[in-house]
């Protein structure tokens, strides 16, 4: 920051466009491209599962069918589909490495311990063990029904018996309760190749149960293991920074990239290793400063305090400090980009998984098993680089803001009702009351075709009037650098909001992690069902969700489990099925005669706003509050 020897004080995006006169960035692309994503591909209708195509489809028009006589309608299922089947199997493949490290901790092959023993048995409730055994069994079996979400090959997984009754019971009743999740990905993907399922309304309940597997499997199998393994998020208290500026000048700065906590745990710890700490002295540092991005950022920040640095889009901005002696990552959401961004810098790239390495990176394999020896590995390199790190080019801008961060279900249970009678109640009633309008959950990306600040513009809006903010993934992290994750916002909130908040200290965003922690949103929504005054299902609270610049795959998965759980779902400034009206119109309006929710696309703030506002005002004429 300002007065910070050897470091200048330019603006993140005075750094970016700095940065784009050297090396070709990602927005810099953007500008190069054109303003207009491929047509074809952006509405849904390029067909490329087979070869005979590629086929460009058009509805409406029969010599504009695909060369086998595929509609738009089919073609664009089959892409959805394949979406819904790709982020499924992105949340749920984190989900398995999760469960296979909590079967060897159990196992006794890695060291751990349960300390929450009150989640502990809710955990085991939920996976169908008995939360009476003695630990130690109980443990074994919940590890065993926690692989078996995946493998099951018949029959409902278990973690779908947490939803409300009836919504299970309209599950059962259209066929879309998921079997493993492993069945549900390669079913899904089988059926939308060459010369399979042609009927759009089948492909899409395909994908709609699918995406059960994601949510309701994968996802929150992926979130309560890891929170028995590293600890349930509690809000933090002491204020953490967030921004660029948590990079230090005098210290060997090593963000973490991706979404595997478990390799972010192991660094957190090595870097507080005394001989660690002294080999960074040795080399003129102060110590080690680790930082996150994306949702591995999302992870430790919840957990452990550790500031964010950025969100997806300031990924190539961060190395253009100068400052970052090494970019530690795992899976997904990591940009090809970077490594070309580093070449102009003094960074290394660590890749660290065996199924995502990058050409010009270092691969250091994280092995679970020797977690803190890879980890103390991997920030020697990180040391080995500082003394290259050229001070004219550092440049970390003073960007940073105080946040509080931490809000998982289970938090928000005892800050709203206290520590002896922790329960949704409070909220409720203040939901009844009108205090509070409704809630609406801003989750998912950021990217790099829009350049307007719309969550953060969003989110001021809802709580202007009176709707509570819950967030996810780098959308969490956008609004957290515009200040309003800290208590002190909740001076933009309407009259009633800012009542109930002000009286419990919240900030009116409340952070609940990373994208697979969007099925915290799933638990607490049935929590409030089963709390009473709201209806009997998810459908009936006053509700909704929204992604406004999902750029993922993953959000697409998230988006279809919310949207067959009951929800009204907001996604933009594009949606991947406009090439067909059909499946659009089946999308955005009749599914919602199924599941209750439905999908709707939104360009601008504004948009958003009014969008998300009018379906709450019907959730609540509906209940007659
Ligand atoms: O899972 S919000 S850009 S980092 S996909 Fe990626 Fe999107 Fe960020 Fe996390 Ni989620």
């Amino acid at each position: 920051g300002k007065g910070r020897p050897g470091v200048q004080t330019q603006t993140a995006e005075e750094l970016y466009s700095k940065l784009k006169e050297d090396v070709l960035t990602a927005p810099r692309r953007v500008e190069r491209r054109g303003t207009l994503p491929c047509a074809f591909g952006k509405g849904g209708t390029c067909c490329r599962v087979c070869n005979m195509g590629p086929c460009q489809v058009v509805e409406g028009v029969e010599e504009l069918k695909g060369v086998c006589g595929a509609s738009a309608a089919t073609v664009v299922a089959r892409n959805f589909a394949r979406m819904v089947a790709a982020g499924t199997s992105a949340h749920s493949d984190h989900g398995r490495h999760v469960a296979k490290l909590f079967y060897e901790a159990v196992h006794g092959e890695v060291p751990f311990e349960v300390r929450d023993k009150r989640k502990l048995r809710v955990v085991a409730q939920a996976f169908g063990v008995d939360p009476n055994l003695p630990e130690g069994d109980l443990l074994k079996e919940l590890a065993d029904a926690a692989l078996r979400i995946f493998s099951q090959q018949e029959g409902e997984i278990i973690l779908t018996h947490r939803a409300p009754k009836p919504l299970l019971e309209k599950w059962r009743q259209y066929g879309v309760v998921p079997r493993g999740v492993d069945r549900e990905v390669v079913e899904l993907t089988h059926r939308t190749t060459i010369g399979v399922d042609q009927n759009y309304k089948n492909i899409l309940m395909g994908a709609a149960r699918c995406s059960l597997a994601d949510g309701w499997g994968g996802s929150m199998l992926a979130t309560e293991l890891q929170d028995l393994l590293l600890g349930n998020p509690q809000p933090i208290r002491a204020k953490v920074n967030i921004g660029l500026g948590v990079l230090r000048p005098d210290h060997v700065n090593v963000a973490v990239h991706g979404h595997d906590p478990l390799l972010a745990d192991a660094l957190a710890q090595a870097s507080y290793d005394p001989e660690i700490i002294e080999e960074a002295k040795r080399v003129g540092a102060k110590g080690i400063n680790l930082s996150g991005i994306c949702c591995t950022g999302n992870e430790v920040l919840m957990r452990k305090g550790i500031p964010i640095a950025g969100s997806f889009i300031q990924q190539e901005v961060a190395i253009a400090t100068g400052a970052l002696e090494a970019v530690v990552v795992d899976v997904q959401c990591i940009m090809q980009n970077v490594v070309e961004i580093a070449k102009h810098f003094h960074t290394a790239v660590i890749t660290t998984s065996p199924i995502a390495m990058m050409e010009g990176a270092t691969h250091i394999p994280f092995d679970e098993k020797r977690a803190l020896e890879v980890a103390k590995e991997i920030l020697r390199t990180a040391i080995a680089r500082f003394p290259q790190r050229d001070l004219s080019k550092v440049n970390i801008p003073d960007q940073s803001v105080d946040i509080v961060a931490g809000f998982s279900h289970e938090a928000i249970m005892y800050i709203l009702g206290g520590r002896f009678r922790a329960s949704y109640k409070p909220l409720n009633e203040n939901i009844i009351n009108g205090k509070i309008l409704g809630i609406a959950a801003i989750v998912g990306c950021d990217q790099y075709r829009v350049n307007e600040p719309i969550q953060v513009e969003l989110a001021k809006e809802l709580i202007a009037n009176n709707v509570l903010v819950l967030a996810t993934g780098c959308s969490a992290t956008n609004m957290a650098m515009a200040g309003l994750l800290s208590p002190e916002a909740a001076k933009l909130a309407g009259d009633g909001l800012r009542e109930v908040l002000e009286a419990v200290g919240c900030p009116p965003v409340l952070h609940m992690g990373a994208c697979v922690d969007n099925s915290r949103i799933l638990i607490a929504a049935t929590e409030i069902v089963h709390t009473g005054g709201l209806g009997d299902d998810i459908f009936q609270i006053p509700a909704v969700g929204c992604a406004p610049q999902w750029m993922s795959e993953k959000a697409i998965a998230i988006g279809m489990y919310f949207v067959t759980t009951g929800v009204q779902v907001v996604f933009g400034p594009d949606f991947p099925t406009l090439g067909s009206k059909t499946v659009t119109d089946f999308l955005f309006y009749e599914i919602e005669n199924y599941f209750n929710g439905c999908w709707r696309v939104a360009r601008t703030a504004n948009e958003f706003a009014n969008i998300m506002i009018d379906r709450i005002n019907g959730g609540r004429r509906a209940l007659g509050i």
